[in-house]
């Protein structure tokens, strides 16, 4: 899998936890089929601040003693996610909030400064519901430092980290909905409006949840958005990409051709309008999805969601997205596709 993505100049990969590497077939796989790792909860604030006031980077370190010894990009997840403040830390008064996430920041980068190819810098920034004109999720990180927290972020992740591509990354951008076409137009006046103020955003991660049966195989909408964004001159990285089978009929065989037909169109669409640097998958086998408690099938069956079963073999959304990946720079110039 990463030779192909490597043929079309890009990286393959997967979200993995450090006890992933205790089963051998898991580790062989991620071996053969990536060329970046993205640790799924160990570089996140909480998880590092489990006992609060004593970081443990010592998984995170384990991760990446692992990446660099197997000749492995890391992508880094994640610096400023709401999701992820440890839940003992005071969100007030503002100044001592604004402290730590900083502290944070700065101490997390500066440790592996020069050592990955990337950081999602903030994490899903975005949330109409939450009722603002910029469409800015109410979170902590809003209520200290302003609408101007993702500038801050950047800014600090740059001055410590200059190589490493400077990702904001954001779930729901690729959905089918008035909602998502709304985020789509909120992400990029957000996107046009850092521009401005020179916010070093180099990439959109769009992370790409997908659901089979409910993701459009012709999504005009999104193809639209992912033009807009390249003419910002952004590059894209898919940075969590699985299908829910949540909605697909229980047979096996068509379950599995509906979810391969799934990554497929949607690869093959973005592939085609975006400049991608990586394709990531949130987990590579069937046992280690978490859909399975986040969209549980109503009939009990096990989600079927990944590249590989749960003995580790190959799926045909294994060779989808091969064939996607391998089929990149195949593909027909979309009508009015930006220049390479
Ligand atoms: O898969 C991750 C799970 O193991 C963690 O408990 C959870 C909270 O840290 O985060 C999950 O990953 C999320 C990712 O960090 C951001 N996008 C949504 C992912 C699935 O919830």
């Amino acid at each position: 899998m990463s030779s192909a993505a490597a043929e079309s100049g890009l990286l393959f990969g997967t979200a993995l936890c450090i006890s992933d590497l205790l089963s051998q077939p898991r580790t062989r796989a991620i071996l053969r089929d990536c060329s970046i790792v993205t640790p799924e909860y160990e570089l996140k604030w909480d998880a590092v601040y489990r006992n609060p006031g004593c970081p443990d980077y010592s998984a995170a370190d384990d991760l990446a003693s692992f990446a660099s010894n197997n000749n492995l990009a890391i992508h880094g997840h994640t610096l400023w996610w709401h999701e992820a403040v440890p839940p003992a830390l005071p969100t007030s008064p503002e100044n001592q909030f604004q402290e730590a996430a900083l502290n944070h920041l700065r101490e997390t980068v500066t440790r592996y400064s020069g050592q990955l190819h990337s950081w999602d810098v903030v994490n899903e920034p975005l949330e109409s519901a939450d009722g603002r004109a910029d469409g800015l999720r109410e979170t902590c990180f809003l209520a200290a430092f302003g609408p101007d927290y993702i500038e801050i972020a950047f800014r600090q992740a740059s001055l410590l980290d200059p190589g490493a591509v400077l990702v904001l990354n954001e779930m729901g951008l690729e959905y089918d909905s008035p909602a998502a076409e709304r985020k789509r137009r909120q992400m990029l006046a957000l996107l046009e409006r850092e521009k401005t103020k020179g916010t070093p955003i180099a990439c959109l991660g769009i992370q790409s949840h997908l659901t089979a049966l409910e993701q459009p195989r012709r999504h005009p909408e999104f193809r639209a958005f992912l033009r807009e964004v390249r003419a910002l001159g952004l590059s894209v990285m898919i940075t969590e990409m699985d299908v829910s089978d949540h909605l697909c009929p229980r047979n096996r065989s068509m379950r599995d051709t509906i979810v391969a037909d799934t990554y497929r169109a949607y690869l093959d669409l973005v592939l085609e309008e975006a400049k991608v640097l990586a394709v990531s998958t949130w987990g590579l086998s069937d046992d280690r999805t978490w859909l399975n408690s986040f969209r549980p099938r109503s009939d009990g069956a096990r989600q079927r969601s990944l590249l590989l079963d749960r003995a580790i073999r190959k799926k045909p959304a294994w060779h989808a997205v091969r064939g996607a990946l391998l089929n990149k720079d195949k593909q027909e110039p979309g009508p009015g596709k930006a220049p390479q």
